[in-house]
């Protein structure tokens, strides 16, 4: 009998018989680890080092079976939200999993909002959305799990509040939920980038307990897998040109009705009915936007499809399925979001047809910039 030793960045136990589950790592390897004293399952280990993931299968209910054991702890929670998919990172139940432990929101990669962005108006209108989804937190912090600030910011609160009690950071997957305890421990004077991260959705698969002091710890959780995410239907790479990694640069179009324009090949806005009006994109700069006649955007979509238009890349353009359209009336500055592929807006009352991937979760609201 061994005992259950954990996988350092993803926190999966570490076993050597099945190669195509989480925590495998061949027997020499993990001889070898204990000698060092830090264990890498396999599949860290590749991440980390070639930038391969292994897709695996894994039920969204173990993940939120484990995050109800936050209730039974004494416990205080950071419940991160990413800023690029608001209403896709919302955990509506979140007083389901944590009971009644004390909670603050982090809304994070503030860092991709143009610098035109007003975060007063911003946290104002998350604030309320919270509000509205009976989430009362100690407070929001608004950042970016890289900065210094942030971390100092996060640092005083979790002091202030942790007082003998551990730290669950907790999100929907990508969320940058092991990005910041990282940065938190290296802000700490710790060890760097001990936790795996990336872009992919379900790098990490259970909880990771940072010890801090004698009093708390920091801990990792896996990410709640939300379905109506983008993210779920592309591979990495596919993944790595619709996350903005840096500063979006809006893009406005001026456009009469009968235009579309195509968003690679995610999604198809047709301006339907309404008087010329400005339509400005927030979407990662590596995502090739193009206008046509809205008379010829089938075509255009069936010739180009996994081509210029992309993702998805030619190869999974059959796995990726069609768009479906949805007429959508939407009033001057308002906002429609794509879940996991950013928003637009209109300065004018239009209607359009909106054709995104089936399943990909949609909302409107007052625009945020
Ligand atoms: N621009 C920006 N990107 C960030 C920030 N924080 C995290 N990311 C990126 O977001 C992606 C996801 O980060 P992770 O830390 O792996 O996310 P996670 O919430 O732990 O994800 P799971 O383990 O899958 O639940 C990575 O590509 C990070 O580089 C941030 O403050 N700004
Ligand atoms: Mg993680």
């Amino acid at each position: 009998m061994t005992e259950m030793i954990q996988c350092v960045g993803c926190g999966a136990i570490i076993q050597t018989t099945e190669v195509d589950e989480a925590g495998y790592l061949p027997e020499s390897a993990l001889r070898k680890g204990l000698e060092k004293g830090t264990l890498y399952c396999q599949r860290c280990f590749r991440l980390r080092h070639y930038n391969e993931l292994k897709d695996l299968n894994i039920s969204d209910d173990v993940f939120l079976n484990r995050l109800s054991e936050i209730a039974e702890d004494k416990a205080f929670v950071v419940s991160i939200i990413d800023i690029f998919d608001v209403e896709g990172s919302l955990i509506h139940g979140l007083p389901r999993f944590i009971g009644n432990q004390p909670f603050i929101v982090f809304v994070n990669k503030v860092d991709l909002l143009p610098k035109s962005t007003n975060l007063k108006r911003v946290e104002h209108w998350i604030r309320r959305i919270l509000k509205e989804n009976g989430l009362f937190p100690n407070d929001v912090i608004l950042g970016s799990a890289s900065k210094n600030h942030t971390l100092a910011a996060l640092r005083t609160v979790i002091e202030k509040e942790s007082k003998h009690r551990n730290v669950y950071i907790v999100g929907v997957t990508n969320v940058g939920k092991s990005t910041l305890i990282n940065n938190l421990i290296a802000y700490y004077g710790g060890e760097k980038e001990v936790i795996t991260t990336s872009n992919h959705p379900g790098t990490t698969l259970d909880m990771i307990r940072v010890p801090v002091n004698e009093q708390y710890a920091i801990i990792d959780t896996p990410g709640i897998i939300h379905r109506t995410q983008l993210g779920l239907h592309l591979n990495r790479e596919e993944l790595k040109m619709v996350l903005p990694s840096k500063l979006m640069k809006p893009t406005t179009f001026q456009l009469n009705p009968n235009q579309t324009i195509f968003i690679g090949g995610i999604a198809r806005v047709d301006f339907n009915k309404g008087e010329r009006t400005s339509f400005t994109f927030y979407v990662s700069n590596d995502m090739y936007l193009h206008r046509t006649k809205t008379e010829n955007a089938d075509g255009f979509y069936q010739a180009h499809i996994g081509e210029l238009l992309q993702p998805p890349f030619k190869e999974n353009v059959d796995s990726f399925g069609t768009l479906s359209p949805r007429t959508i009336q939407l009033k001057a500055d308002q906002d429609i979001a794509i879940s996991g592929l950013g928003w637009f807006t209109v300065n004018q009352d239009v209607e359009i047809v909106l054709w995104i991937p089936k399943g990909v979760g949609i909302s409107i609201r007052e625009s945020i910039i």
